[in-house]
């Protein structure tokens, strides 16, 4: 929107910041900020338009954006305008992730570089790097509590590993993806520690109260995180008589973006990360970030304007830097984080698919896939333009909360479905093979999640442990077959460090203080390089399982189909045990994706190959290179099986392909095609 008193402060105002010459270098800089300045202002009123300060620290704002560009690099300009030009450049099948702590995977951040060739090996091209900024000894959730948002803590290096870490991979080809933790800092953190020393302007940074029924109404309505660990949502600091605002741990203090000063110290902070070259940020608890007294605190408007307006800002300095939004919420809230309405598809670009995940759970522990295509379907549709991360595991724990209408609809009851879940993946349930535990048991709601890792709660773990060959066999094809639809299901793939190579749960955490209280350490393994070399052991489990992977990563790759353009489509398999989806593209390329989430053969017919507009005769799975083989119109998918179909070649077609190749070989192709 064209507005010329705010573009001509604007301008007065570049002009007369320091060092903005050559004014010609501020130029795309300048046509962004033109482009959003409105609508800064529309959001950041919003949030701040009634405060006397509004005006002052509106245009403080748009400082602070000249300053972020002054600071970004070169290429890193370059870069945004190469991604501004190819808008899709999150959303490509070539895109494989991986998260990881450096230092349970290899040790510092240089350590961590001599480790990148393992995962190119596997074919990863994206890591998530765990927090790594400075967060205090001892308990600091996982470094999800931060002390200092521009160092990194010296178990992992200095700031000057992570800017080669981030050189590298960028040379490479490869993303990274940091955390910015923005609900809440460390108590430890300087503006937490001169809030506490008396600093009313400081204390404003949180949420305190003088007397405990001034947050009765805040604590009516918000649900409790940690109930086992944490319970409350609010903490008693001695020194000050005060309660402070702490939804996660006590030494996690929530800020207050009520406060024009938090956004924009925090704004600084992220726009800090995108400098050091950071691609995708994920940015953590971003349903938490406004509270309101009486409601649930989550979820609410204002959250999602603090995150249009962190957007708007960081579009204009760094357009090719996109956002993750970590909201494990109901499927109806997560859609909400790509933006709606006015401001559809402008908020955060990826957001976690944590039902699918859960579902995919379900699926296994019922091998029934109906709650899991019924649970997709609740998904609201998302704008074009975003994507989802697809995952299996992750270092948090697995929440159950599903549609509860769809559990009655199947005759199930929710809390007694949960405790079967709960109880299945904690290896109470006869029959079950997993070995992982309940986590987060709240004893007032009878509520609990799961905490576990892949292996132990696909059964290898205990496969391993018994020597019982049948089960290992069946827990590989299962952790395989899981793995097989986060990658070719819609979105990004993120693969989840140890589960390459199978690694079970990890009980070291029980022996220490600042880990014991919170389970979800048992699958935060310190990684196993031994273990890890054995994928050159032919046979071996952990190289059945990298090698198996590691081909799921090239045919996804090499499927343009998997791209992520909202092109999918749940399928009928007219089989409960059998999930099934079709992923195409405008050009014509397409894939049906079949897995059987039982441990006995299953069947389907013929017509759903061709309802997928495949002539079922002349169908391939690209998994194994082969026609698939159908008997009376039945084609058999093994226990825990997985096909990726799709057409035959024709012979014509294998010979123009083969001349092709050969004609390719010949010729060198002009440059700068
Ligand atoms: C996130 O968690 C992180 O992933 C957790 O590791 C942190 O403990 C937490 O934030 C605090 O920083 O906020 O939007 O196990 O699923 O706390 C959801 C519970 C979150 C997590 C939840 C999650």
């Amino acid at each position: 929107m064209y507005d010329p008193q705010l573009h001509h402060d604007f301008r007065l105002l570049l002009s007369s910041t320091k060092n903005v010459k050559p004014l010609r270098e501020f130029e795309p800089f300048s046509q962004r900020a033109f482009a959003n300045l409105s609508r800064i202002k529309k959001l950041f009123n919003r949030l701040y338009g009634s405060l006397d300060q509004a005006e002052e620290q509106y245009w403080l704002l748009i400082q602070d954006l000249i300053h972020a560009f002054k600071e970004r690099s070169l290429p890193l300009r370059r870069q945004d305008l190469d991604r501004e030009a190819k808008r899709d450049w999150y959303l490509n099948e070539k895109l494989v992730g991986m998260m990881l702590y450096v230092d349970r995977f290899a040790g510092k951040l240089s350590d961590f570089e001599g480790k990148v060739d393992y995962l190119t090996e596997l074919g990863i091209n994206w890591v998530h790097l765990m927090p790594l900024l400075k967060s205090p000894e001892g308990s600091n959730d996982g470094g999800y509590a931060v002390s200092d948002y521009r160092s990194v803590d010296e178990r992992f290096g200095k700031l000057e590993d992570l800017k080669r870490v981030a050189d590298k991979l960028r040379s490479k080809g490869m993303l990274l993806t940091l955390d910015m933790v923005m609900n809440h800092t460390s108590d430890q953190h300087e503006w937490a520690q001169k809030a506490k020393a008396g600093d009313p302007f400081y204390q404003d940074f949180y949420y305190f109260f003088e007397e405990r029924f001034m947050l009765d109404e805040y604590e009516a309505g918000m649900p409790e995180v940690f109930p086992h660990s944490a319970p409350g949502n609010f903490t008693y600091v001695e020194e000050l008589k005060k309660w402070v605002m702490t939804v996660f741990h006590k030494y996690q203090w929530d800020l207050n973006y009520r406060n024009p000063i938090v956004f924009r110290e925090m704004l600084k902070v992220l726009l800090f990360l995108a400098n050091l070259g950071v691609d995708i940020i994920r940015l953590d608890a971003v349903a938490f970030t406004w509270k309101i007294p009486g409601s649930t605190s989550q979820n609410t408007e204002e959250a999602h304007v603090i995150l249009q307006l962190m957007k708007a800002c960081a579009e204009v300095v760094a357009p090719g830097f996109a956002f993750i939004a970590e909201a494990i919420v109901a499927p109806q809230e997560v859609v909400r984080y790509f933006g709606e309405g006015e401001n559809y598809g402008r908020e955060c670009e990826i957001a976690y698919n944590a039902t699918f995940m859960a579902l995919l759970w379900d699926a296994v522990a019922s091998s029934d896939t109906t709650l899991l295509k019924m649970g997709i379907e609740g998904i609201p549709p998302k704008p074009k333009g975003t994507t989802w991360i697809n995952y299996l595991r992750c270092h948090d724990d697995i929440g159950l909360g599903f549609e509860e209408s769809h559990l009655y609809s199947l005759g199930k009851t929710p809390f007694l479905h949960k405790k079967y879940l709960v109880d299945y993946y904690s290896g109470n349930f006869e029959g079950s093979p997993a070995l992982g535990a309940p986590f987060a048991f709240n004893p007032k709601t009878g509520d609990a999640r799961i905490s576990g890792s892949l292996a132990a709660l696909a059964g290898l773990e205990k496969a391993v442990a018994e020597q019982d060959q049948d089960l290992l066999d069946q827990s590989i094809r299962k952790i395989l077959m899981l793995h097989g639809i986060i990658l070719s299901y819609g979105g990004l793939p993120l693969i989840y460090y140890g589960d390459e190579i199978g690694t079970g749960n990890d009980h070291s955490y029980l022996d220490q203080p600042d880990k014991s209280y919170d389970n979800r350490w048992m699958h935060r393994p310190i990684m196993d390089w031994e273990k890890a070399d054995k994928i050159e052991v032919e046979g071996s489990t952990e190289a059945r399982i990298f090698n198996g992977l590691k081909k799921l990563i090239l045919l996804r790759k090499s499927s343009p189909e998997m791209a992520d353009h909202n092109s999918i489509s749940i399928e009928d398999s007219e089989n409960p045990a059998v999930f099934a989806f079709l992923r195409w593209n405008m050009e014509g390329a397409k894939t049906l994706v079949i897995s059987n989430f039982s441990d006995s053969p299953q069947y389907i017919s013929s017509a759903l190959i061709s309802r997928c507009g495949f002539t079922p005769y002349a169908t391939m799975d690209k998994l194994e290179g082969e026609a698939i083989r159908m008997y009376h119109d039945l084609l058999e998918v093994p226990a825990f099986g997985q096909y990726w179909l799709t057409d035959l070649p024709t012979f014509e077609a294998f010979q123009a392909a083969k001349e092709m190749d050969k004609l390719k070989q010949e010729f060198e192709w002009p440059r700068g095609n």
